[in-house]
């Protein structure tokens, strides 16, 4: 792998930007591979990662049917933090945010990595009470987060109406360290990283059933042809129950659209990220200096991929009181992502009925900031059969009522 870095720059510069090598092979299928991962986005691209790095297991592909990073990886608004209720969660989204720390090092490839800190506003003495629970849980668990009062509020970020007349700003949970990263560099960089050890990335390659044999996975059949493997992972977020049925289960989640949108690009006025999540809508302002803005999912069950205008609508209007100056934006586009929602609002990772496939699934609305820490807990479950970052996650909790409930944490409303 050609090596990036200031001196790479300073060559190519030299030479018209002529040598730059592709980041990664775009490979047509073998017959056979040791593991096979459905769904070229972060957890998938991670887990083959992780796979390679961690166990020496690099006779893999990586499927999508679409472009690599074009699901929720490349659509969602990067928030990024480990701010959650359980122990279970706090292990892994703590994890994955400790290795965001290091992440573009990791890969040789610049993932923009922001720990601008995140806020999550409380507008009412309930949310307060609820995040106050949160930030002792935080603090016994290792993660650093505070509470801190609506005059620091106002210092961090300026361009807040702490005063409004129907959600005054009574605090916030605040973790430091929280932030954003680029999201499609993500996916890039562990591509470009995967390519590098030998394995497989196939765009444009719709899994379209599941094969097995005895009880166990074989192989799947693509729009490319058979393929057959040893082991399965299907880490398809939206798309989940469609490949869950393909290999003969049902799952317990509910698949939906959520939406988001941004601005015309301003002059800095923001450094940090804002969840409210009374009036409900996040926001952070991107390198371009757009706003980046979010909403709630939509309220039935559905697959459209798009976005909607009474979605904008609502969500300004619902964000208007506390951030004035979104009023005098014009906004420049908004798209949405088919999410995965369990009803303990945790994701699934685990074994499945079908001996050697697994499922990586259920992240919903909040699964970017996992993108690190899922990969490597994923690939230790398809490597060993357990790993101690997914053991509670198995699918097995919703039969013998072991909830892991994030519904709080979860930071949108569904
Ligand atoms: P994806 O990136 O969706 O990848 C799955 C891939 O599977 C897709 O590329 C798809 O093409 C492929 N696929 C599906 N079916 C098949 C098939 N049959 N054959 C082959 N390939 C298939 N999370 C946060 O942490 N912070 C946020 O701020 C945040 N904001 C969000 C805002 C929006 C608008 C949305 C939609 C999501 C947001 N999320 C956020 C959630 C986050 O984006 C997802 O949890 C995460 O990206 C899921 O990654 P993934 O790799 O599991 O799925
Ligand atoms: O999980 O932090 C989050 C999030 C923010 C916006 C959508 N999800």
């Amino acid at each position: 792998m050609q090596r990036y870095s200031v001196f790479a720059i300073a060559r190519e510069a030299a030479r018209h930007h002529t040598g730059w090598q592709r980041a990664w092979r775009d490979a047509a299928p073998k017959s056979r591979y040791d593991v096979v991962i459905v769904g070229a986005g972060g957890h998938g691209l991670a887990t083959a990662f992780y796979l390679g790095r961690n166990f020496g297991i690099t006779n893999v592909a990586v499927i999508d049917k679409g472009w690599l990073g074009g699901g929720n990886t490349g659509r969602n608004t990067t928030i990024i933090r480990s701010n959650y209720l359980q122990d279970s969660s706090a292990a892994i989204y703590e994890r994955s945010r400790d290795l965001y720390e290091t992440l573009s090092h990791e890969l040789n490839y610049n993932v923009m990595f922001s720990p601008r800190g995140v806020m999550m506003l409380a507008q009412t003495e309930h949310e307060l009470r609820g995040y106050q629970r949160t930030a002792h849980a935080n603090a016994l668990q290792g993660v650093e987060t505070e509470i801190i009062g609506p005059e620091r509020v106002k210092q961090l970020c300026p361009i807040m109406n702490i005063d409004g007349p129907r959600y005054p700003v009574l605090g916030a949970l605040w973790q430091p360290r929280a932030g954003t990263a680029r999201h499609d560099a993500v996916a890039w960089g562990y591509a470009r990283a995967c390519s590098d050890m030998g394995m497989d990335i196939i765009q444009n390659c719709e899994v379209t059933g599941i094969r097995s044999e005895g009880g166990r996975v074989s192989g799947v059949s693509t729009t490319k042809g058979e393929i057959a493997c040893d082991k399965l992972g299907m880490v398809v977020a939206g798309h989940s129950g469609v490949l869950a049925e393909m290999a003969g289960f049902r799952l317990p989640i509910e698949s939906v659209a959520l939406q988001a949108l941004v601005s015309e690009p301003i002059k800095p006025c923001m450094d940090v990220v804002v969840m409210a999540n009374t009036v409900h809508g996040y926001l952070s302002q991107s390198d371009k200096g757009e706003m980046v803005i979010g909403g709630g999912t939509d309220g039935f069950v559905n697959y459209t991929q798009r976005g909607s205008f009474h979605h904008v609508e609502e969500t300004v209007r619902a964000l208007v009181e506390t951030f004035p100056m979104l009023s005098r934006l014009k906004m420049l586009r908004q798209w949405g992502g088919i999410v995965d929602i369990t009803g303990d609002r945790s994701p699934v990772l685990s074994k499945t009925p079908l001996e050697g496939c697994f499922i990586n699934a259920g992240w919903g609305t909040g699964g970017f900031k996992a993108i690190p820490g899922s990969g490597w807990g994923f690939a230790e479950l398809m490597a060993r059969g357990h790993s101690p970052l997914c053991d509670e996650f198995g699918l097995e909790r919703f039969r013998e009522g072991r909830f892991i409930d994030e519904s709080v944490a979860a930071g949108v409303a569904h």
